[in-house]
């Protein structure tokens, strides 16, 4: 063999090399792609799969509100509603969810009703911030950033305090739409909410029965705080006797908190009468779904009216 045949088989042997090597990093490439593709595919259906199965859940919740309302105008956490269904399995995953009733806590926009300081609603709050060592000028920042004008009560400017931070903004004065947004007000950050959370919510006051506390539903704590006459084992007798025996109305739950209506307690029976119910407007929807690779949480605010209409107030859906 010549040098020069030597040297054409050698550059054809290169060439093929090259070509291959070619052949090989494309389809590598085609199949990521295509792996790629599968995987969004199947979270996409499976994503798909949860939220259809979710809107089914929501959809049995409403009914079973509006049932209960339609069936009486008590609540409590005896009611069908109330309790928290297992994980239910469904094709190809599972599902579970609950139900809570939003004003067995104590709603902060009532703090501001009509665009006035609510003087009961602030008193239960005031106590609930000394229950956990919180300084009781909150609820003053509080009041500032709900209400509608700019001044704080002692005629300086609300926003001055906010101007001056870092990132500056300005009070909201209007109710708060969600309760994370508590941290933003003066005073307040987020380990405060947490310490809070359990007791407060941030509900619309769209109606009359929407600044009041649901005493079947509210813990030991915001029990205490409802009223200065309720101490610590007063409270924990209501809730032991709640779940004996549901509160059918207002009147029996006063008279064990405070004692039966009379001229000596008559301010403390009256103020504690105006800020309970036994009849909740308000409630949380929790739903999560598993399919597959996706797993998805609903969490949506309900508003139910007198007739048993369900309106959506929020809604948002995260991954788990
Ligand atoms: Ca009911
Ligand atoms: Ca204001």
């Amino acid at each position: 063999m010549t040098y020069h045949a030597t040297r054409t088989k050698g550059v054809a042997v290169i060439m093929v090399l090259l070509v291959l090597a070619i052949v090989a990093v494309t389809t590598s490439a085609l199949v990521k792609r295509h792996q790629f593709n599968q995987a969004m595919a199947s979270q996409v259906i499976h994503l798909g799969q949860a939220k259809a199965h979710i809107q089914g859940a929501e959809h049995f919740a409403h009914q079973l509100l509006r049932q209960d309302r339609q069936a009486n105008n008590i609540d409590h956490q005896g009611e069908s509603w109330a309790q928290i269904a297992p994980p239910i399995a469904v094709e190809q995953g599972f599902l579970n969810g609950s139900i809570v009733d939003l004003q067995g806590k104590l709603n902060l926009n009532s703090l501001v009703v009509d665009d006035q300081l609510h003087q009961p609603s602030v008193a239960v709050f005031k106590r609930l911030l000394d229950q956990h060592q919180l300084k009781s000028q909150l609820s003053d920042y509080l009041v500032d950033w709900l209400d509608s004008n700019v001044e704080t009560k002692q005629g300086t400017l609300e926003d001055s305090y906010y101007l001056a931070l870092k990132t500056p903004y300005r009070s909201a004065n209007q109710s708060l739409l969600d309760l994370s947004e508590l941290a933003l007000v003066r005073g307040f950050d987020t380990d405060t909410v947490a310490v809070l959370e359990p007791y407060v919510t941030a509900l619309p006051l769209g109606s009359k029965n929407a600044a009041k506390v649901n005493v079947n539903s509210a813990s030991a704590g915001l029990l205490m705080a409802m009223s200065g006459a309720i101490g610590q084992n007063k409270a924990q007798q209501l809730i032991t006797s709640g779940k004996l025996d549901y509160w059918p109305n207002v009147t029996k739950f006063v008279d064990a908190a405070v004692g039966q209506k009379s001229i000596v307690n008559n301010a403390q029976w009256q103020e504690l009468s105006n800020m309970v119910t036994v009849s909740s407007d308000y409630f949380g929807l929790n739903v999560a779904a598993q399919f597959g690779v996706a797993t998805t949480q609903l969490k949506s605010t309900l508003h139910r009216n007198d007739s048993g209409t369900i309106t959506v107030i929020s809604r948002m859906y995260t991954p788990l």
